[in-house]
């Protein structure tokens, strides 16, 4: 028996488990959403339609990219994993979890803007690919109709992750200069932390995957200007060393944490820029929203429909932060799901010396990322039942 997951080509968070699937030389199957197992045991099992999932040989299911990833990082299913990607330096440990965040949240922009508004180029693609995803029973006609509706649906979300007319060319010359800033690192290092990938590429790339490398019009840009970012994405989804850049040997090592490169501190200052003035405003409206709804039970997330992934369950101002981004203002909509990756940070922090400690502070202040070290919320996210829940009061 094999783990199945069950995911899509198209899939920002799918891209995340199979490359770390791949890159680990698990044996897996992919199965579409539209598979029968799919929609008769693994939706009624999870609460809701979601990607990815797992399912180990023993049938157990996982939701979630960072769960999956834990299984066989730290659970289970460590015999059937490569290496572990947790790296020993609490800093490097923080830094990579910071770079998980960031490229499964503080990406999104970029990722829903250049899938929803180059349709010249990028739409019969995606309908194409949407098109895996649908119930094996439709028929051609039935999921190209079906995707006309579901795709006004992630259309409109775009602009819950703060794409509108006004933020366009600022998004695109932010994602041109992050891809700037990431080749440059790329010239000497084939991942974000030296050797091998850690927390932090199997975050970047889901992003970088199925939106942001395989839809056609990023994708020739990345080609046109960083293709060693390209060659970065083809690297982390292969388990076959892909080094060539490198000398062709694979050298596995690490940084070490007292000699980081400036490349990798340019690209901290600018999640720095990109991201900290959004997670902290999620932060502040969490709080808020929580100092009024004491009433919310532990273990639950107090929603009508609990399978509803923002602070609110979508409605109401209450469940977006307005904050300033580049010289504009902008509002996103707050998932709790953050907090819960943020929190992995903080908790692998706190869990290690006050040497360890000091050490992630001053690296992180000399990525201008400093606060996000502080930013609690003043209840805890948990999860359970494949839901983002929130603690008790504390
Ligand atoms: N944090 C989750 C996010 C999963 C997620 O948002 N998946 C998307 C597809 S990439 C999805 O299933 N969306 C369905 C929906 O929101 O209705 C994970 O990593 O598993």
């Amino acid at each position: 028996m094999t783990y199945t997951l069950y995911g899509a080509p198209v899939s920002l968070y799918t891209g995340k488990a199979r490359s770390y699937l791949r890159t680990q030389g698990v044996d897996f199957v992919e199965m579409s959403p539209g598979s029968d197992r799919y929609l008769n045991h693994i939706i009624p099992t999870v609460g809701r339609w979601i990607i990815p999932c797992l399912e180990t040989p023993d049938g157990a299911i996982i939701q979630d990219g960072a769960d999956i990833i834990d299984h066989f990082d730290l659970g289970d299913g460590r015999e059937h994993r490569r290496f572990s990607v947790r790296p020993e330096s609490p800093t490097l440990l923080a830094i990579s979890h910071l770079f998980e965040i960031f490229g499964g949240e503080g990406l999104l922009r970029p990722a829903m803007h250049y899938r929803w508004n180059f349709d010249d180029l990028n739409l019969d693609f995606i309908m194409a690919e949407f098109a895996l995803n649908m119930p094996q029973s439709m028929s051609g006609e039935q999921a190209d109709e079906m995707f006309i509706k579901s795709s006004g649906r992630m259309r409109k979300a775009a602009t819950v992750f703060g794409v509108s007319p006004e933020s366009q060319p600022l998004i695109e010359s932010a994602f041109e200069e992050w891809l700037d800033l990431f080749s440059a690192h790329l010239a000497d290092h084939p991942y974000l932390l030296g050797g091998r990938p850690t927390l932090g590429d199997y975050g970047l790339i889901a992003a970088m995957w199925a939106h942001l490398y395989r839809d056609p019009a990023p994708s020739l840009l990345i080609k046109r200007r960083a293709p060693r970012v390209g060659r970065w994405v083809e690297r982390m989804t292969t388990g076959e060393p892909y080094v060539h850049e490198y000398g062709g040997v694979e050298d596995s090592t690490l940084f070490d944490d007292t000699d980081l490169p400036e490349t990798l501190l340019a690209m901290m200052r600018f999640v720095a820029a990109e991201y900290l003035p959004e997670i902290t405003a999620h932060v502040d409206v969490a709080n808020v929203w929580l100092g009024e709804h004491p009433e919310i039970a532990a273990g639950t997330n107090g929603l009508d429909d609990p399978a509803n992934r923002s602070l609110t369950g979508g409605r109401g101002p209450e469940g977006s932060a307005t904050f300033d981004w580049r010289g504009i203002r902008i509002t996103t909509g707050v998932m709790p799901y953050r907090f819960w990756l943020l929190q992995r940070l903080h908790d692998d922090l706190a869990a290690s010396g006050a040497d360890d400690q000091r050490r992630a502070r001053a690296v992180f202040s000399a990525g201008g990322i400093e606060p996000i070290l502080d930013l609690r919320t003043l209840r805890r996210v948990e999860r359970a039942g494949h839901l983002e829940v929130w603690g008790p009061l504390i």
